[in-house]
């Protein structure tokens, strides 16, 4: 059984590979070419299962196990944006640097120089006759300024619960052990093991 990737994100590709130190995790595009997957679920875990349902479905073959992750950042105070329209909250094809500077843009147009927020991440796994998902949480809150280079998205405005750096500013390592993805994937690793040893 090989393990299977259905993302094009490569922040994702990296943190779900560290996670998984002795396993061989392939992206999707090792094995087919770019694929437009509509994501038109209304929650994570919707979502989630349609990206690994696609590339299982693409892939055809009862040798693999898909894992897909559809996460995203979500602030009270914004009426719950961006939520689901996470990567897509500047526009449909919006860079992680469009999609930040609107959240930051929000938060100014309320008066607001920082607000709780929280990521969620949803895992899905996908194998011949069966489906999972997981979810992971991180909570924490989103400032106006940037800082830091470090992870993805919108982690150089996320500052961690318990932490006064963003997660751009703070090491790798503080990411892998508190952060949503791996939460959720901390679940997820047994299931996968379980399908990728069956006969
Ligand atoms: P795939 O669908 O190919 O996996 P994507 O980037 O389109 O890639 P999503 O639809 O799940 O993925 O959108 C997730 C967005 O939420 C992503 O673009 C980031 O902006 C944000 N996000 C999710 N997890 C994050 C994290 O750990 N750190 C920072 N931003 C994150």
């Amino acid at each position: 059984m090989q393990i299977i990737l259905a993302t094009s994100n490569r922040g994702k590709v990296k943190e779900i590979q560290a996670l998984f130190e002795e396993d061989e995790i392939l992206p999707f595009s090792e094995f087919l070419g770019p694929m437009a997957i509509e994501e038109n679920g209304d929650t994570f875990a919707q979502n989630a299962l349609i990206k690994a349902g696609a590339v299982f479905d693409a892939l055809g073959r009862d040798d693999v196990v898909v894992v897909s992750d559809d996460s995203g950042i979500t602030v009270a105070a914004l009426n719950n944006e961006p939520g689901i329209y996470s990567a897509r909250y500047a526009g449909e094809g919006a860079s992680d640097r469009e999609n930040l500077e609107k959240l930051v843009r929000r938060l100014k147009e309320k008066g607001l120089s920082e607000a709780p927020a929280y990521y969620t991440a949803a895992i899905a796994i996908v194998a011949p006759g069966a489906e999972y998902v997981m979810h992971g949480w991180m909570h924490g809150k989103v400032i106006d300024t940037p800082r830091g280079e470090g992870g993805f998205g919108y982690d150089p405005i996320f500052i961690p619960e318990g932490f006064d750096k963003t997660l751009g500013e703070l090491e790798p390592e503080v990411k892998k052990r508190l952060s949503h993805r791996s939460k959720a994937l901390r679940l997820a690793k047994p299931i996968i093991d379980m399908l990728r040893n069956r006969e």
